[in-house]
């Protein structure tokens, strides 16, 4: 297994006008995200690649492709979590005979699930496939909170790895990080990286670091140095742009900035906004050439 610590790129997917998927495209976001980005790994089928719209066999195609074009290049880790556990496990099955590096899952949503089945969902897919788990927690969209001692529950199985923390509740990361300092911690949302590394997290996921991956780095190597005050003066720059990204549309301007250096990142998948508008073009236009150039 790879080193899973360090700078993930939550890898975005390009979709042609008709919704399917565009393989070179895709494949040139994967360069792009490790010739120049220089990511340490790749985060696959989570939020960002749009893939809770996405068919079992796209979900497939994607991860083919992924770890067809890194090869061992980065780290991988797919995210497979889906709440038809069937699915879950199929897809964990595959990303683990690709060769990928952990399994991801995020927390089963949209049913009020109790924790034993939560714990029974992740005990699962981990038997199933006999690979690692990160556990995606992600709140805000998904309505699961999970606790301090239900984590540990979760990691009593030495399998699970850790979790992808997208959450600004910094007093559950400090808990987490004191009660569990053996089991790693992602931060995901890009625009808390120095308050997320100053409590100790091992890596980060984001979706922004697609096209501004060199920044994160330095963000998140600085505060791990005790400079914080030169990482909040990047962390600064940072959230400008990202501010202006979530204005404009979050995957789909952050499509349309990787279009302005070659990439061809192609459109969203609906029922989101598949084709930004012109006024969308000429903003992230405006954001590429203020921050990205
Ligand atoms: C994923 O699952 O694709 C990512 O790990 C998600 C990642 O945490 C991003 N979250 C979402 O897009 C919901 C962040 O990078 C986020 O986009 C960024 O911090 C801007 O808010």
């Amino acid at each position: 297994m790879k080193n899973l610590k360090g700078i993930f790129s939550a890898l975005l997917v390009s979709f042609n006008e008709d919704g399917s998927i565009n393989e070179k495209g895709l494949r040139q976001i994967i360069r792009h995200n490790i010739d120049k980005m220089k990511v340490d790994g790749l985060y696959v089928g989570g939020s960002t690649g749009e893939n809770f719209m996405l068919s079992t066999e796209e979900k497939k195609q994607i991860f083919r492709i992924a770890k067809d074009e890194a090869k061992d290049q980065v780290a991988l880790i797919a995210q497979v979590g889906s709440v038809n556990l069937k699915e879950a496990v199929e897809l964990g099955k595959y990303a683990t005979e690709l060769g990928y590096d952990s399994l991801s899952a995020v927390t089963p949503f949209y049913y009020k699930f109790s924790f034993p089945e939560i714990k029974h969902y992740y005990e699962t897919i981990i038997a199933e496939t006999g690979n690692n788990m990160i556990v995606y927690s992600i709140p805000f969209l998904t309505g699961v909170n999970i606790g301090v001692e239900q984590f540990g529950e979760l990691y009593k199985n030495p399998k699970v790895l850790g979790v992808k923390f997208t959450a600004g509740d910094f007093y559950l990361l400090e808990r987490l990080r004191k009660a569990y300092p053996e089991k790693l911690v992602w931060a995901g949302f890009d625009e808390m990286m120095v308050p997320a590394a100053s409590l100790g997290v091992h890596g980060a996921i984001g979706s922004t670091f697609n096209v501004n991956g060199l920044r994160a780095r330095q963000i998140f190597e600085l505060t791990q140095a005790g400079q914080v005050k030169e990482a909040l003066e990047i962390q600064h720059v940072t959230n400008d742009l990202i501010e202006g990204i979530l204005a404009n549309g979050l995957y789909l301007t952050i499509k349309e900035i990787l279009k302005l250096q070659g990439v061809d990142a192609g459109y969203c998948r609906e029922p989101m906004t598949a084709k930004a508008t012109e006024a969308q073009l000429v903003r992230a236009k405006e954001l590429y050439e203020q921050f990205l150039k």
